[in-house]
């Protein structure tokens, strides 16, 4: 006899808990998933009876390889590598590339599942993958991470290529990242294969807008979910986490819009700026100079750094997490609260936890998780992908609008699928349920693979 649909998300979380039971951040995205999944499955008895979570919960391909690379002194150093090759039933895999020391095989799991979802709402028709290594780029020389990325390479590149899985960046990993990795697939394979890679250099492959898409995207979908309230971002005041690239174009954006973004952080800390981040400065210190945030209030006349401490302290109408997974706590989404939030918009993966989603959420406020919220960089890589394929090139503006409607795409599909199943406004549960029935309905008419 077959299981409610309850009973069945139960069977299937415990047995994976057990299989999984040291991957915290992987069991937190899963349950994040599958907890909403119940209306879905009633609606859908034939992906219980097709196993269609038992097969989702497991990577179809899992890579772990050893990343030995010399140092400046010509030392030895040897780091981890990663690729989780999640499900590709909706096309070749697709997911970043994390460099970073927290990097673990739960850290990919968590980010190469949420990209299954993520990457088919996007309608692009991409897999989910995500790769990386806990080899840590902060201080280390061009040259350092130069060896590095041909040393990483020089192992992936047998599992990747344009039709197979198409890594991009992701923390740790951007423009001069790419470069080296592309470099050296070319020269190991001999083929100028553009579509292996996205976010490549404009001269050679990128894509208008892949820089600016994670952040402009994040901000679009705010904007989208104020719209249907008959709202706006224009006069409003938002904070933002992070300083990195998805920051970057988060605070560019919510600028252009009409909105004041008076925030950024690092792992040191953050500034406040009550007439609004420069984001020109930003731009300098941390994508030319790859400075610290704390060098912005030294240049910055009226700027503060905050050592330690959490930018929710600082009160504003509209909230951007743009740095890391866990990074919005049930305190830090009390002081939003407190600081009369409307919106929180994920530009991060993963950056608000559970308990935090569902204070937020149980406030009424609008809640834009990361599938949805951030979904824009992948989709522009799709974009970029397209772009590749047919050997043509599009500019800024055509990009950027192929951007918007992409992110009001996805912002109908989730909403409408809150409707649907009940909870009209529930992004979460939107976003998760059209995301996985597009991918179960893939998986089911191809069979059992
Ligand atoms: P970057 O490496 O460009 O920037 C990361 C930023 O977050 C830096 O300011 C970094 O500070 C901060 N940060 C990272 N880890 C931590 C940590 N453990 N604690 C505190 N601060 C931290 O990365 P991105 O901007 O590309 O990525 C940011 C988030 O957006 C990630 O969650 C990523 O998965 C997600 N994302 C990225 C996309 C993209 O296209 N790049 C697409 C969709 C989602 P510091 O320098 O001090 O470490
Ligand atoms: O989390 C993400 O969606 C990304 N890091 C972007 C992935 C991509 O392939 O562009």
């Amino acid at each position: 006899m077959q299981l409610t649909p309850n009973a069945h998300i139960q069977s299937v979380a415990e047995a994976a808990a057990q299989r999984s039971h040291n991957e915290p951040e992987f069991l937190q995205a899963m349950h994040e998933v599958l907890d909403t999944l119940v209306p879905v499955l009633a609606e859908h008895p034939e992906f219980i009876e097709a196993a269609v979570l038992e097969r989702l919960v497991e990577p179809e391909r899992q890579i772990l390889f050893r990343v030995p690379w010399l140092d400046d002194q010509n030392r030895v150093r040897v780091n981890r590598g990663f690729r989780v090759q999640f499900n590709s039933a909706l096309g070749p895999f697709k997911g970043g590339l994390r460099f970073h020391s927290s990097v673990n095989l739960s850290v990919v799991k968590f980010l190469g599942f949420e990209q299954i979802f993520k990457n088919a709402l996007t309608r692009q028709r991409i897999g989910g993958a995500k790769g990386g290594s806990d080899f840590d780029p902060h201080g280390k020389s061009d040259e350092e991470v130069m060896r590095f990325c041909q040393s990483f390479m020089t192992e992936l590149y047998r599992y990747i290529g344009d039709q197979t899985d198409v890594p991009a960046g992701d923390i740790g990993v951007g423009g001069r990242e790419i470069g080296y990795l592309f470099g050296q697939y070319r020269r190991l394979t001999g083929r100028h294969e553009s579509g292996v890679l996205t976010g490549k250099g404009k001269g050679w492959g990128g894509a208008e807008v892949r820089t600016e898409a994670t952040g402009y995207g994040a901000v679009f979908f705010a904007q989208e979910m104020l719209k249907r309230t008959g709202e706006d971002i224009d006069g409003r005041r938002a904070v933002v986490s992070g300083s990195g690239n998805v920051a970057i174009y988060a605070i560019e954006k919510v600028s252009q819009l009409g909105g004041t973004a008076v925030t950024a952080s690092d792992s040191s800390g953050y500034v406040v700026d009550e007439q609004g981040i420069d984001v020109e400065l930003l731009k300098q210190i941390k994508e030319v100079e790859r400075g610290r945030i704390s060098d912005y209030a030294e240049r910055k006349p009226g700027a503060r750094f905050v050592s330690g401490g959490s930018v929710w302290d600082v009160p504003a109408e509209l909230a951007f997490p743009c740095a890391t997974q866990n990074e919005l706590d049930e305190r830090g989404a009390r002081a939003l609260l407190d600081g009369g939030v409307r919106v929180v918009a994920e530009g991060a993966n993963m950056p608000t936890t559970p308990e935090a989603v569902t204070l937020l959420q149980q406030s009424g406020i609008l809640f834009g998780p990361g599938k949805a919220a951030n979904s824009g960089g992948v989709a522009t890589s799709a974009l970029e992908m397209s772009q590749n394929a047919a050997r043509d090139r599009w500019d800024f503006d055509h990009s950027e609008a192929r951007l918007q409607a992409i992110m009001r795409d996805v912002h109908d599909a989730s909403y409408e699928a809150s409707e649907r199943y009940g909870r009209p406004g529930d992004y979460v549960l939107g976003a998760n349920s059209a995301g996985f029935v597009t991918v179960a309905q893939a998986m089911i008419e191809q069979g059992l693979v």
